[in-house]
């Protein structure tokens, strides 16, 4: 098999990725080692950056987003009792988000990828990339049991944390920055109406809470627990009381209650590869970099990365010049590392830290107060959280 750009993965870069070469002219396949189903219904990321949310009504994949999709124009923030808006637009200039969760931005891709004929194929596994410093890389992969070939001029990694892209460059030329904490996020959804119109972010003494939703009749909440907990360990009524305890107010909030539909829990860490190219291999999203949830910024990175390579790609067939291709990783990063900074900001400022002084923990309230205080402060978070602009 050939062609002329090999995707590996079909999360929200992959997808989005072969979408937008499709639209330039630019021939691809996609290579899926899961099946639709579950690509479908893997519960992940939920809030949609401003320039996220731009570029998919501009690559024709908007329509149900912008019919089923809940514009956000702030989050609250909650701490010792009290609760604070943090305006958006008001701070932006105009910018906000939109709650759209990850498995309808995926079905959206896949639907207008099967519609238009493009090949995306499921249960197909990339083994290896081979040969990505020459001008014909290849990738080896497993389809429906048989070991097969995809030559390609260009590969895009974008096959997750756990892929194999990544390790097709050299260890000699790579540098890894990672971080871990010591807790994770036990995540549910739940069949009852969203407790608050918008997300609460929510730090309390016995820990971080967040309030989300999917749509006007589900709920997705999270708590921070410690690294290593067993989902099963957490009763349906343990976990509602907990909420109910982290996401207090003194003015008398109550988070209403429904049938749990999905329990599970996520681990935080965040990480960096550099660079984000070897030869003509390209590392996109979560095959380059981890953020923890906190900033929501997982999925919009990831967007981000593929919009900036196909621009890359499609000016290289346009005038022949790889000069956009070879800025790749640097225009990545630049923006990678900004939302790296961003969301261990929020993540240290909300989760209790274990073995945090007395000292510490009284400067995470200060750091509160001070967003709470200072328009300054608070214009800050709300770029962060509303994004920058895309490279
Ligand atoms: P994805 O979505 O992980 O997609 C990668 C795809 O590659 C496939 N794959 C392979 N295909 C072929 N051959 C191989 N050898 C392959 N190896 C893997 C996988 O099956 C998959 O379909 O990466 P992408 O596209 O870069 O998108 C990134 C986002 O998914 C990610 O940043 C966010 O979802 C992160 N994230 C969250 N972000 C948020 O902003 N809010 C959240 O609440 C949130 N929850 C999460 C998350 C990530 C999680 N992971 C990675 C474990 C919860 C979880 C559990
Ligand atoms: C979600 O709705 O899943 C969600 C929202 C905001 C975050 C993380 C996850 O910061």
């Amino acid at each position: 098999m050939r062609t002329t750009v090999g995707i590996i993965g079909a999360g929200p870069a992959g997808l989005l990725l072969a979408r937008l070469l499709d639209g330039a002219g630019i021939d691809s396949v996609v290579l899926e080692s899961r099946d639709r189903a579950y690509v479908e219904q893997r519960q992940r990321a939920g809030v949609l950056e401003q320039g996220t949310v731009d570029v998919l009504r501009a690559a024709g994949a908007g329509e149900r987003m912008d019919r089923e999709g809940l514009p956000h124009d702030g989050i609250e923030l909650r701490f010792a009792g009290r609760r604070h808006r943090v305006d958006f637009p008001a701070l932006t200039g105009g910018r906000s988000v939109m709650v759209y969760a990850q498995t309808e931005v995926c079905k959206d891709l896949i639907a207008l990828r099967l519609r238009d004929g493009g090949p995306l194929l499921f249960d197909a596994e990339a083994l290896a990339v081979e040969d990505a410093a020459t001008d014909s890389p290849r990738v080896r992969f497993r389809h429906e049991g048989a070991e097969d070939v995809l030559e390609c001029d260009y590969v895009a990694g974008c096959d997750g944390f756990w892929g194999v892209a990544r390790k097709a460059i050299p260890a000699g030329l790579t540098r890894v920055f990672e971080r871990a904490y010591p807790f994770g996020w036990l995540g549910i959804l739940a069949d009852v109406a969203p407790s608050h119109d918008e997300l609460v972010y929510a730090r309390h003494d016995r820990g971080f809470a967040l309030l989300s939703m999917r749509s006007p009749s589900v709920s997705r909440l999270y708590l921070q627990v410690p690294e290593g907990t067993d989902v099963a360990a957490w009763s349906d009524d343990e976990i509602w009381s907990e909420l109910d305890r982290r996401l207090e107010t003194d003015d008398g909030f109550t988070l209403r209650r429904g049938a749990v539909t999905q329990k599970s829990v996520t681990p935080m860490r965040s990480y960096v590869h550099e660079p984000m190219r070897h030869g003509r291999l390209f590392l996109a999203g979560d095959a380059a970099h981890i953020v923890p949830p906190t900033g929501a910024k997982g999925l919009n990175l990831a967007i981000g990365d593929v919009v900036t390579l196909a621009r890359a790609l499609a000016h290289r067939k346009e005038t022949g010049s790889a000069e956009l291709l070879d800025a790749y990783s640097a225009t990545c990063l630049r923006r990678v590392w900004q939302a790296e900074r961003f969301s261990y900001d929020m993540t240290t400022m909300l989760h209790r830290i274990p073995g945090a002084t007395p000292f510490e923990d009284r400067l995470q309230l200060a750091r509160l107060e001070r967003i709470a205080g200072s328009r300054a402060a608070e214009t800050d978070l709300a770029e962060g959280y509303t994004g920058l602009p895309f490279g």
